[in-house]
């Protein structure tokens, strides 16, 4: 595989999907950091070179730029056993890390980097008006989550697989975010089989 560079903040849970990825397979992987709060995604460098989207984490593969992070995971495990063999299973993965990106990721995410980096006093009236929607959508989504694993280790199958790794990163920090995980049993349980994995690696 040509040299891998990952473009990321490591306060950004989409970066630390592909740094998990990178690291559960055992894959080298450089790392160039950015500070979003200072815009350094916005620069007229940054838009030209690395993503015209503003936005990190951007998988440099060789001179290619791969952005949106669940499609980097996926370039980097699509011949592993990450990626499940079976065409139903790989359509089931390929499901939650899709509902990540649309439901889960939106309100679990927004609310920790909200409260935790931007800060509940220095948010604009119009975030503020979103919180109680966000919060209420973050919590169906962990609902969602704890009936899925009832009875069963992953997401997906009987094995760990990318949709597991996409749901995690934003799910193990969401207490910040004002959510509590103890009222959700199974997500806490499969959080600490996730954390239990060969190479695992931390958030930052
Ligand atoms: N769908 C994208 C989301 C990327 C995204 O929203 N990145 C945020 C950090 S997690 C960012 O770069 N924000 C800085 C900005 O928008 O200026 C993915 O999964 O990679």
């Amino acid at each position: 595989m040509d040299k891998l560079i990952l473009h990321e903040d490591p306060l950004s849970g989409n970066c630390y999907k592909i740094r998990l990825t990178a690291a559960l397979l055992g894959l080298p992987l450089e790392r160039k950091f950015y500070d979003i709060q200072k815009g350094e995604t916005r620069t007229p460098e940054f838009l030209a070179q690395v993503n015209a989207n503003g936005r990190i984490p951007v998988l440099q593969i060789g001179d290619k730029f791969l952005p949106e992070s669940d499609a980097a995971c996926f370039y980097l495990a699509d011949d592993s056993a990450l990626v499940p063999a079976d065409r139903w299973d790989r359509a089931d993965m390929l499901r939650w890390m899709f509902w990540e990106q649309y439901n889960h990721e939106p309100s679990l995410a927004t609310l920790r980097y909200w409260l935790t980096y931007i800060g509940a006093d220095n948010l604009t009236d119009v975030q503020r008006a979103q919180i109680p929607g966000k919060r209420a959508a973050g919590e169906a989504a962990l609902k969602l989550m704890d009936e899925r694993l009832a009875g069963r280790e992953w997401f997906v199958a009987t094995a760990v697989s990318l949709a597991d790794i996409a749901l995690y990163a934003y799910t193990h920090v969401c207490e910040p975010g004002g959510f509590r995980l103890a009222d959700y049993p199974n997500v806490q349980a499969w959080i600490a089989r996730m954390e239990a994995l060969p190479r695992f690696v931390p958030m930052d």
